[in-house]
């Protein structure tokens, strides 16, 4: 079957099928203009990058141009199928504003270079800041969205060549929560589950995750399941209306921030009625007595009070868990951006470890991950954590990865945690950090309480590299620019939310003078003469295919085994690791066995406390955990910082729509997606507008201490006491001046606070007030 649906039809049409069937095929295809199939040169494999879904595809090349992509009916995740942004985001590529040279700032302005000029201004501050003040004044921050070859270069030369702890990605902003909690309770990275728990699952339960509009073709195969025989029963918790809610057999709209009070109540339900796996408990984890004793004072009615909701349908949803045969629960960005990030998110894990829904078709856990390549700069090691799941307090593990790039075990650091990517800001704002390298993601836009960041990033005393393909609000306050190659015209791989591994080749040249990231990297390391203990240059791979290979061996034995890979086989399409010697298909769930990746000598982390973020020690660890089990760690509600009052007394909530990926750099530079949603809108409960005397398309403002946002109301679709704003619009293409503020970037109203254990920033959590500004005309 093939399918040209367009936008009027984001899900395509229904392919209904049953428990335990295969999905059937649907191969959506797009083509520009007046191409047909056949006009085709060439079809290049690759994978989806504007979501974390990992959909596999086909780029179609003609005459050196992309002109469009085509769903691979063959891969494991999508079975052909295409959500609207990939039918139409290839476009972007083309956009007649990408970067095609180096830019450098002399008198002030950005003005064109070439790449010896560009790269020597980063080589010379590196090295005079290095002479000066040592590896510390360097800090580099990177993406969710390059490809694994590039994050283990860069971790590669932050951490074994330079020796600086400065590295993080955005990930920070984005599933820094999903790590945090599955380190908590499986001692290691790694979904549990496989995407094809959907099609085995009897209940599926999406907690703050609206995969309709994130992660569309997920979401059709959950379509697919409701409409066909023995449809599981779907659970949504969400405070808004979103396509899952009004698809859902239960809502529950708990206020904002109040997913632990709500967890808890939830688990307090399953145990009270003893809807528990004793024996899957008593053999495979440690910690239950203590999640007995704090959910016991957890009685639905009190989580009612705390969560405005129903004590009736909290029991409800807890049934629904409860007697689950097959259970599949999903976590995203209404947990990990919200108050209590990490301890909210275990306790799903907690729902899945008591209920003994682990390791079997159709039972599990994702800790979604939201960008397309997240999963890769956590396993790396470009968020700052190490390279293949080490654990920086484990000094074996510092031993193997020095042997591995042969240099001192001092030169890599390990002293102090990771610095997050908030934190470094500080750093530049106080002024130690002097250097900050940005690549493939738009803080100017992306993090909290931008007046600040702006201010920041303007600082005279930051040299600011950022590594982009367009000209982003970030790039506006850089030194240096660098134009990157995208998706499409560079090779590498990448991992998708449930470990599928696809790789990506290049189809098209790059723009002009455009490189790709890793060419940037390796550049750099060879010009800064970085160096093993032999003196020999590295890092030691010089393309893709060698840099897959060092990535490899620095995989073997980990969690996330690579081994047994290769591009030919990738070629073929996509993959789950761990894949080696004796798994050479992959693996689709984790845990089968009920061995966990926790063992004190092999984890990546031995935890860190929920409230204070302090890490655990060591011999802590080994005390609760010798034999490596999973943890059950439980978490009191605690009230959020910023609550609502009287001067501001709506909740502030801030996330995405279907037709827009993140600061539009791709998406707002094609027509049919920025015509889609050309302008920022705020979604208010029916009750808030009549009691502001707002109508459907009256322009509001939205304020918080931090600044203003002026939009369009929306009216309906969340519920009472809570607005929500999309966070796409900033203002590149408005021609705002970067200095000033947009007025219409979410970012702008967003409190500088993050998650004491992921270190995630909390953008969706903050008190705001509104006002009509007028009417459609004023
Ligand atoms: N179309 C599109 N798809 C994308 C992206 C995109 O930009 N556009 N980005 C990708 C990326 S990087 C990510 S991280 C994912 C994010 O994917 P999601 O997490 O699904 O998206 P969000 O809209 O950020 O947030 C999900 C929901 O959380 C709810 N929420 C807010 N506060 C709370 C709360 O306190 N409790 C609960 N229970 N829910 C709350 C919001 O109402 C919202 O509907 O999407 C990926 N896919
Ligand atoms: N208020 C609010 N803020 C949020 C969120 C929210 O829900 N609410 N969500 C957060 C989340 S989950 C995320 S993931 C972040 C996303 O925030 P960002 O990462 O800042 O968003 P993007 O627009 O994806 O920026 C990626 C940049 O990389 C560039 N790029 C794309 N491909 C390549 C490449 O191959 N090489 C290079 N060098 N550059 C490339 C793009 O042009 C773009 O400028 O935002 C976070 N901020
Ligand atoms: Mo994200």
């Amino acid at each position: 079957m093939r399918e040209h649906a367009g936008m009027e039809q984001p899900w395509g049409s229904r392919t209904p099928y049953g428990p335990g069937d295969p999905w059937p095929v649907r191969v959506d295809c797009h083509l520009a203009d007046g191409v047909t199939e056949d006009d085709v040169d060439r079809w290049v494999p690759s994978a989806a990058v504007l979501h974390s879904n990992g959909d596999g595809l086909e780029l179609a090349v003609r005459d050196g141009r992309l002109v469009g992509v085509r769903g691979r009916a063959t891969d494991r995740v999508n079975h052909g199928r295409l959500d609207p942004k990939d039918r139409y985001g290839w476009q972007a590529n083309a956009a007649p504003d990408r970067l095609t040279t180096p830019l450098v700032r002399d008198g002030g302005r950005l003005v064109p270079a070439s790449w010896e000029e560009a790269m020597s201004r980063i080589v010379s501050r590196s090295r005079e800041l290095l002479a000066e003040r040592g590896p510390s004044a360097l800090g580099f921050y990177t993406s969710g969205q390059l490809f694994a070859e590039e994050y283990y270069t860069l971790a590669a030369i932050a951490h074994g060549g330079l020796g600086t702890v400065h590295l993080d990605g955005n990930t920070r902003l984005c599933t820094a929560t999903a790590a945090a909690a599955l380190k908590a309770s499986f001692g290691c990275d790694g979904q549990p589950a496989s995407y094809t728990d959907v099609d085995h699952a009897d209940v599926l339960a999406l907690f703050g995750h609206n995969v309709a509009e994130t992660q569309a073709v997920l979401w059709e195969r959950m379509l697919d399941r409701l409409a066909g025989p023995e449809p599981p029963a779907l659970l949504c918790v969400d405070p808004r209306e979103t396509p899952v809610a009004r698809a859902a057999t239960l809502h529950l709209r708990p206020l904002p921030g109040t997913n632990v009070a709500l967890m808890n109540a939830l688990l307090h339900e399953i145990i009270a009625h003893d809807w528990v796996d004793h024996d899957f408990v008593e053999r495979h984890t440690v910690g239950y007595s203590d999640l007995t004793s704090v959910v016991a004072e957890y009685p639905p009615e009190r989580a009612a009070r705390i969560c405005g909701l129903d004590a009736g349908e909290i029991r409800e949803a807890a049934r629904m868990l409860g007697t689950a045969r097959r259970l599949l629960c999903t976590v995203l960005q209404g947990f990990y951006q919200s108050h209590q990030a990490t301890a909210a998110s275990v306790q799903v894990n907690n729902v899945a470890l008591v209920r003994g829904m682990l390791g079997r078709p159709g039972c599990g856990v994702l800790q979604m991950n939201g960008q397309p390549t997240a999963q890769n700069t956590r396993e790396c090691g470009a968020d700052g954590d190490l390279t293949g799941f080490r654990n920086w307090e484990n000094p074996g593990h510092i031993a193997e990865l020095a042997r591995l790039w042969n240099v001192d075990e001092l030169r890599i650091p390990h002293h102090t945690p990771p610095t997050p990517a908030m934190q470094m800001l500080r750093y530049a704002e106080n002024g130690t950090l002097r250097f900050w390298w940005v690549s493939a993601t738009n803080p100017a836009v992306s993090l909290p309480e931008l007046a600040r960041v702006r201010s920041i990033l303007r600082q005279d005393s930051l040299f600011l590299v950022v590594q982009d393909a367009f000209l982003t609000e970030t790039a506006q306050f850089a030194d240096v620019v660098l134009p990157a190659a995208m998706w499409g015209e560079k090779t590498g791989v990448f991992t998708n939310a449930d470990r599928t591994v696809h790789l990506s080749e290049k189809a098209v040249d790059p723009p002009g003078e455009a490189r790709s990231d890793l060419d940037i990297f390796l550049d750099y390391a060879r010009r800064m003469d970085l160096r093993d203990r032999d003196g020999a240059p590295f890092p030691s791979w010089t393309d893709p295919e060698s840099a897959f290979r060092a990535w490899q061996r620095a995989s073997a034995g980990r969690p996330c085994d690579y081994t047994g890979l290769s591009y030919a086989k990738l070629r073929a399409g996509g993959v789950q690791w761990p894949c080696d010697h004796d798994r050479p298909d992959g693996t689709e769930r984790l845990y089968t066995d009920g061995r966990f990746f926790a063992h004190p000598d092999y984890c990546e982390s031995y935890g860190r406390d929920f409230v204070t973020g302090a890490p655990m020690q060591p011999d802590e660890y080994r005390a609760m955990n010798p034999e490596g089990k999973a943890m059950i760690k439980p978490a009191e509600y605690l009230t959020p910082h910023e609550t609502v009052s009287g001067e501001f007394p709506l909740a502030l909530i801030t996330g995405r729509t279907l037709y827009h990926f993140h600061t539009r750099t791709k998406t707002g530079r094609v027509p049919q997606l920025q015509d889609a949603a050309p302008e920022v809108w705020a979604e208010l409960a029916t009750g808030d507008a009549r009691r502001h005397g707002i109508a459907e398309g009256d322009r509001v403002a939205i304020e918080t201490e931090r600044g203003v946002v002026r939009a369009r109301a929306r009216i309906g679709g969340v519920r009472d006491g809570v607005v929500f704003l999309p966070f796409h619009y900033g203002y590149w293409d408005t021609g705002d001046p970067a200095d000033g503020s947009g007025d219409r970037a979410a970012n702008e109203l967003t409190r500088t606070e993050w998650d004491p254990a992921s270190k995630q920033p909390l953008f969706k959590t903050a008190a705001a007030r509104l006002r009509r500004l007028g009417g459609d005309g004023a």
